[in-house]
């Protein structure tokens, strides 16, 4: 029989003393450091008082949708365990009362003493629901065909640079498990798996960890990532520049989605999650070969300063419509300022004038803010990916290659959150990322043909000749592949997903 759903921490509290982890391995259940971390350039989290406001007046429960859907780009260390199901009657008496308590919705994580060893969050591709016999209509076509369906018309990736468990067909479903520390993580997959009982497999997993040092919070190009995510009504307190945008692109059945959905889908999201390679060498040779000119700039700053046009942030995070020949660390680390722009400035021909940020620039092709009137409101994802693989080595340096040793492969575990995958993640990456208007993204765009390394003609990387192309010959990032997930409400996992 199920249980009436009850609000996680309670059902947490209740269960916490059953759990027979070794406790030399997990750290204790009250934690006094945050297992996200907190870099001064991104925006910080509600508190849970004012989460707890937020949500009540637009009628959002945050005990109900699962934690990493609203945090954005913040956990230390991530786990994504991709499983098969193999003994779905098992699987499913399982989860209620086993694995339930051990999800994390989003009003854990909003204080460090409420936070979890290890946060866990999960989510089901369509194979996987159907596994389950769960057949409703999501009513999101591309999470129902899969990824693999969109993959070289709509994404533009080569096929043959997937990961093959991406490619076939045994990815039924996905654990997210973050914490501070990789012990932390491994124990608690132990534990899922002891409580799973042998009815899953795994079919591949990748180890996502925030950088090293000064790094924490840059991507491996090193440019800070996770400044610019939408405020959600509901939950968050927008900062200057920050637009707010309804929970229901994001959120299934909240304001704002429009499809029309099983009841039970509500407070769910669409989580697309892509395995980018991110050749770091290549691209650090490619600045230095094509340095800009700017007489007032060393060779090196002339290098950073194409970067930062290709970006359209300075590594440090500063956006360079608001900085656009030097770099600005105090801009870029003051949340009040450093997502304050719109590319719009007194004067300004916004449909022409690039000195300030170029249009083909990653930053302006996945979100031209003021460059559409009015300001896009319906194609919006909350970026929530992670960092994998190690730092570049002295070797990879040396010869400006990156190693093709696959331990050494380093990239962006990319996730993203919306309500609609065709009005997000999928949108951003056909429509305007792959677009050739003012030229593919330098960053993330392919030819959309499933091409390798078809040469990418963006303009407006040069400020003192915006006509001028500067050729890009290479992929600098790969897609090694991915799957479309849903990750269904606390409630739904208990009352429709177990048994
Ligand atoms: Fe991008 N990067 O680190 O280089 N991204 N991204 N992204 N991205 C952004 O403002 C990056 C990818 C978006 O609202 C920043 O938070 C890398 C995909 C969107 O102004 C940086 C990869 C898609 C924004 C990066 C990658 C997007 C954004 C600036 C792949 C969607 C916000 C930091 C390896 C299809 C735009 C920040 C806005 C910002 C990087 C992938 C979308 C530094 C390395 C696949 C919407």
């Amino acid at each position: 029989m199920r249980l009436a759903f009850v609000p996680f921490l309670a059902v947490a509290v209740a269960l916490q003393p059953a759990f027979c982890t070794p406790s030399s391995v997990l750290k204790p259940r009250t934690r006094t450091n945050s297992l996200l971390i907190s870099p001064a350039a991104l925006p910080a989290l509600p508190s849970a008082q004012q989460a707890a406001s937020a949500s009540a007046d637009a009628g959002l429960n945050l005990t109900n949708i699962q934690g990493d859907i609203l945090i954005g780009m913040k956990k230390n260390k991530e786990l994504f365990f991709f499983f098969t199901i193999i003994n779905s009657t098992l699987f499913r008496s399982q989860l209620g009362s086993g694995i339930l308590p051990l999800i994390t919705p989003t009003s854990q994580l909003l204080a460090v003493d409420t936070q979890p060893t290890t946060a866990v969050n999960l989510a089901f591709s369509q194979r996987g629901l159907t596994t389950l016999d769960i057949t409703d209509d999501l009513g999101d076509t591309a999470f129902a065909n899969g990824q693999i369906d969109n993959v070289a018309s709509i994404l533009g990736d080569e096929t043959s640079n997937w990961e093959s468990a991406f490619a076939g067909t045994s990815i039924h479903g996905v654990f997210l498990l973050a914490s501070d520390t990789v012990d932390n993580v491994n124990a608690t997959l132990s534990q899922i798996q002891a409580l799973l009982n042998g009815s899953i497999t795994e079919a591949y997993s990748l180890q996502g960890q925030a950088r090293p040092a000064d790094q924490q919070g840059h991507e491996h190009f090193g440019f800070m990532d996770g400044i610019s995510n939408p405020a959600v009504t509901g939950f968050s307190t927008p900062l200057p520049g920050q637009q707010v945008i309804d929970p229901g692109l994001f959120l299934l059945g909240e304001t704002g989605d429009t499809v029309t959905r099983p009841a039970w889908a509500k407070d769910g999201s669409f989580l697309a999650f892509r395995q980018l390679q991110q050749r770091v060498p290549e691209f650090n040779k490619f600045l230095v070969d094509n340095a800009l000119s700017n007489p007032n700039l060393t060779a090196d700053q002339n290098a950073e300063l194409l970067g930062a046009r290709m970006m359209g942030r300075w590594k440090s995070g500063a956006p360079v419509d608001l900085t656009p020949t030097v770099d600005d660390p105090v801009l870029a680390a003051d949340p009040q300022r450093n997502n304050n722009f719109n590319y719009s400035h007194p004067g300004f021909d916004l449909d022409t004038d690039q000195t300030h940020c170029p249009f083909s620039a990653h930053l302006r092709k996945t979100n031209p803010r003021a460059g559409l009137t009015p300001e896009n409101t319906a194609n919006h994802i909350i970026r929530a990916g992670i960092p994998y693989g190690p730092e570049v080595t002295d070797a990879e340096n040396a010869s400006n290659v990156s190693s093709t040793d696959p331990s050494l492969e380093r990239g962006l575990a990319f996730v993203a959150y919306q309500s609609d995958i065709n009005a997000g993640f999928a949108f951003l990456q056909q429509f305007w990322a792959n677009n050739a208007g003012y030229g593919v993204d330098p960053i993330i765009g392919t030819d959309g043909l499933g091409q390798p390394d078809v040469p990418r003609s963006p303009s407006g990387l040069d400020p003192a000749d915006p006509t001028r192309i500067i050729t890009i010959e290479q992929d600098f990032v790969v897609s090694r592949g991915g799957e479309y997930f849903f990750s269904p409400s606390l409630s739904a996992i208990q009352n429709t997903l177990a048994i």
